[in-house]
């Protein structure tokens, strides 16, 4: 049978390279892959944090398995974690340093990019001032190549014009963190997903993204003995709403207003926990006048979710013993991401689900180090969750460091969006980009293709030929996962250690060792940051000074101690030896000055994105279980490639009439912004009359083309996933027209006591 089947799949029976061998380690494996050693690691993809083996074989990664002993993930791995040696030896990986030339780039020494870069970049300080010079980094370094950049760009080129995709991603979380808490520092941890009675997930769609969280929630019935109520609030019918007990599909961006509203049934109710808000929390009075405006008919009316099954969400949520709300890009990525995160903190305090098992309010993270970068990352704070304004942080970091404080910065620089903004201004002239790929992952990208032209110097610093290496002057071509090691903390704080398996593709070097390299090209530098410096554990110890007696303490970590235990959740310290898996239990103080978490309300607020008979529909965009971002990694996977090789567009059955096309078409889509052609059509429920999804992966039919230039005023995160478009048919060319009803019944923000306007001159903001 085995043969028939190797016969029909036109595999190589005489030579039998795919017969199963015995592995020492993890039974039978294929004979051709049999690996010589098993390196145990982290998945260096998503903020989950799986622990795996890298199986080696000639200097070659050829397997991964699952860790059965690390505790997020417990063997278990998602397709993109089990595939991921896969990418490391691709066609596509830079082979060292690189600059351009007239007829494309050139492989040159290492010395001759840093010289090249060091000179361009000294000359155009001297010119233009210090922070004429701009870097935009990751959430995909580890802790330590993190912590030794921020330093360099900081310190070293004396530049505050730092920040990275992380604003993409997480900043909302963080800037709501620090506006209820006083510091950024997720609370929960995965195990309250086995603990809750209620998880609420809000704009995340775990199914596709944070697969292995699944784990988790499956456990839950076996420690409780019930199954949890799953909430999934996510307009779009994802995957993981599939899960759900209660499906909210609300109006797109409507959160904010969902919750507050939740808050007012809970207080008209008296469903709250009065004890715990009196003697745990701050600014409850405020709170309660600022809800006043969320009656259930009036949050009906925004969200569309209707009041009894409001009443039902409240109930359920207030009455749980424990339950917990989980939230990802439906929330950041908006232009209210940092009040909508407050108001989840908002709800878990009034409702008293903070610090216990399964309570809490709990950010999922992206990217597998994001929270690495906040920690230490020196872009929004100087590391250690410490404050740029306070004289005593900046005194005190100097001082560990062993650096005159008048190096420190007394304030933040731009935000990624501002750094765009400040080099079509003309005002930044070099940008350094690490680890990131905006020509794909960025909004509006005819703005930012025509911001870069502008650059003097551009420098990329990339494991893969990415698209926007494509653009570069000078490559620092860079080793990646399984090529280096250090650690990577998840989602819920946990420190996961990643090593180097493998030697370095060709002559790449790793992040950590670009960095201090090329601080030699700068006077004195070296010595003053980096002297004695040999590896990444002397950036380890040094953040394990710098975090010590902070929120994000690791001073009790070592990488062996890390590995021993599987991870290991900060703070840990004299106190806490094994890491501590919850942040503010009873007599755990917040960093906010009275010591207790504060309720901070914020109004819903409609906004400006003109949707109008040109551009009636609304444009949401997001990911795929197959793909990862830019596909610079899972692009080169083929199997991953081969499940989902291009992008789709999810369209309503209406819209689709609308348009006469059915699945399997494709269609043109159009913003004021740009089009994008040639997106094929599927047509599903998953999706309401007026909303279309469609997956940012791919270069091929690059949908941030269409996106927005719009922030969040606090995070500076992108508004991601709504903008008003237009889609075209081959039949249907000048595209969908719907009748003025439609437009604010799709939109929903329309008053019933408001003007009827005519269908040209409605340009409503949502
Ligand atoms: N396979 C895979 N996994 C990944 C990644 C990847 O690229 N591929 N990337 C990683 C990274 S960096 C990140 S940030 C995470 C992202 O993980 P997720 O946040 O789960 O991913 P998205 O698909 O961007 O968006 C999640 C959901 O938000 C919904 N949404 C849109 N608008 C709204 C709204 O107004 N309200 C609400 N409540 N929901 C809304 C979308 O319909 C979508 O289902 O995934 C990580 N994991
Ligand atoms: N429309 C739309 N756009 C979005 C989003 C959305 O939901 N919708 N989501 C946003 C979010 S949440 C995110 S996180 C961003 C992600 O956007 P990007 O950060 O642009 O995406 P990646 O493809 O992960 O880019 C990482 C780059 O690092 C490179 N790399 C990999 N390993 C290493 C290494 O070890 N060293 C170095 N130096 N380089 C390495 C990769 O080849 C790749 O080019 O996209 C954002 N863009
Ligand atoms: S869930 Fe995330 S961390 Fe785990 S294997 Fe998949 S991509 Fe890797
Ligand atoms: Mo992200």
């Amino acid at each position: 049978m085995i043969e028939k089947i190797k016969e029909f799949l036109g595999l190589d029976i005489k030579e039998d390279k795919y017969a199963l061998v015995d592995d020492p380690f993890f039974g039978k494996v294929a004979k051709e892959r049999a690996p010589e050693k098993w390196v145990r690691s982290t998945c260096g993809y998503c903020g989950v944090g799986c622990g795996l083996y890298i199986g080696v074989k000639e200097g070659d990664p050829v397997y991964v398995k699952g860790d059965p002993d690390h505790p997020v993930n417990r063997g278990t791995l998602c397709p993109k974690g089990l595939s991921e040696h896969e990418m490391v030896r691709a066609p596509t990986r830079l082979p060292g340093a690189m600059i351009r030339r007239d007829d494309g780039f050139e492989q040159v020494e290492w010395d001759e990019a840093f010289r090249k870069v060091s000179e361009s970049f000294k000359r155009i300080q001297r010119e233009h001032g210090k922070r004429s010079v701009a870097v935009i980094s990751t959430g995909q370094l580890l802790t330590e190549e993190f912590y030794t950049l921020g330093k360099f760009v900081q310190l070293g080129l004396e530049t505050n014009n730092y920040d990275g995709n992380t604003t993409l991603c997480m900043a909302s979380a963080v800037m709501g963190y620090k506006q209820s808490f006083g510091s950024d520092g997720p609370p929960g941890c995965y195990e309250d997903f086995s603990h809750a009675e209620v998880i609420m997930l809000i704009g995340a769609n775990i199914a596709d993204n944070h697969p292995i969280l699944k784990l988790h929630i499956a456990r839950n019935r076996q420690v409780r003995g019930k199954k949890p109520t799953i909430i999934v609030v996510d307009p779009r019918h994802s995957k993981t709403a599939n899960m759900a007990d209660i499906y909210l599909p609300i109006k797109p961006r409507t959160d904010l207003a969902l919750i507050n509203g939740l808050c007012y049934i809970i207080w008209e109710q008296g469903w709250m926990d009065e004890k715990f808000i009196n003697e745990r929390t701050s600014g409850y009075r405020e709170f309660i006048k600022g809800i006043q405006k969320y009656p259930p008919q009036e949050v009906a009316h925004i969200t569309g979710i209707d009041v009894k099954t409001l009443y039902e969400v409240a109930r359920l949520y207030a009455g749980a013993d424990a339950a917990m709300s989980a939230w990802t890009m439906g929330v950041n990525q908006s232009a209210m991401g940092t009040d909508t995160v407050s108001a989840i903190v908002n709800l878990a305090l009034m409702t008293g689900n903070l610090g216990k098992p399964g309570g809490a309010p709990m950010s999922i993270t992206g990217q597998c180090n994001a929270m690495g970068t906040r920690e230490s990352g020196f872009t929004s704070s100087i590391p250690g969750y410490r404050n740029f304004a306070s004289e005593e942080d900046r005194s005190e970091y100097a001082q560990i460091v062993g650096v005159p404080q008048e190096l420190v910065p007394t304030a933040r620089g731009y935000a990624y969006p501002q750094i765009i903004e400040a080099i079509e201004r003309g005002e930044i002239k070099a940008l350094w980009v690490v680890a990131t790929n905006p020509l794909v992952s960025f909004p509006d990208q005819p703005r930012l293709r025509r911001a870069l032209e502008k650059l003097d110097l551009l420098v990329v610093q990339d494991s893969f030929m990415s698209d926007t290496a494509k653009e570069a002057d000078v490559l620092f071509g860079a080793a990646t996962w399984s090529e280096k090691t250090g650690t990577y903390t998840n989602s819920e704080r946990r420190c996961n250690l990643a090593k180097k398996s493998v030697p370095n593709y060709k002559d790449s070097k790793s992040d950590f060792e670009i960095v201090v390299e090329f601080s030699k090209y700068f006077d004195g530098k070296y010595e003053l940051l980096f002297n004695g410096w040999s590896g990444p554990e002397d950036a380890f110890e040094e953040w394990k000074r710098v975090s010590k007696g902070r929120l994000c303490d690791y001073s009790g970590m070592t990488y062996e101690k890390i590995e021993k235990l599987g991870g290991i959740q900060w703070p840990c310290n004299d106190e806490h030896p094994e890491g501590t898996p919850r942040l503010y239990y009873e007599g755990m103080k917040t960093p906010n000055e009275d010591g207790k978490p504060k309720f901070v309300f914020s109004d819903w607020q409609p906004m400006q994105e003109d949707i109008c008979a040109s551009f009636p529909l609304i444009l949401n965009t997001g990911r795929t279980v197959e793909q990862f971002h830019t596909r610079t990694k899972t692009g080169t996977i083929k199997i991953l490639e081969d499940l989902a090789p291009e992008a789709w567009v999810e369209l309503s059955p209406k819209d689709a009439e609308k348009l006469k096309v059915r699945s399997g078409d494709r269609i043109a889509l159009s913003s004021p912004r740009g089009r994008v052609d040639e997106v094929m059509v599927k047509v599903t429920e998953a999706v309401r009359e007026g909303s279309v999804f469609v997956p940012f992966h791919f270069n091929t039919q690059l949908v941030n083309t269409l996106t927005q230039s719009l922030f969040d005023p606090k995070s500076f995160e992108p508004n991601y996933k709504q903008t008003a478009i237009q889609l075209h048919s081959e039949e249907v060319p000048e595209g969908v027209v719907l009748e003025e009803e439609k437009i604010s019944g799709a939109l929903g923000y329309a008053k019933e006591s408001e003007e009827r306007r005519s269908v040209e001159s409605l340009k409503r903001s949502i």
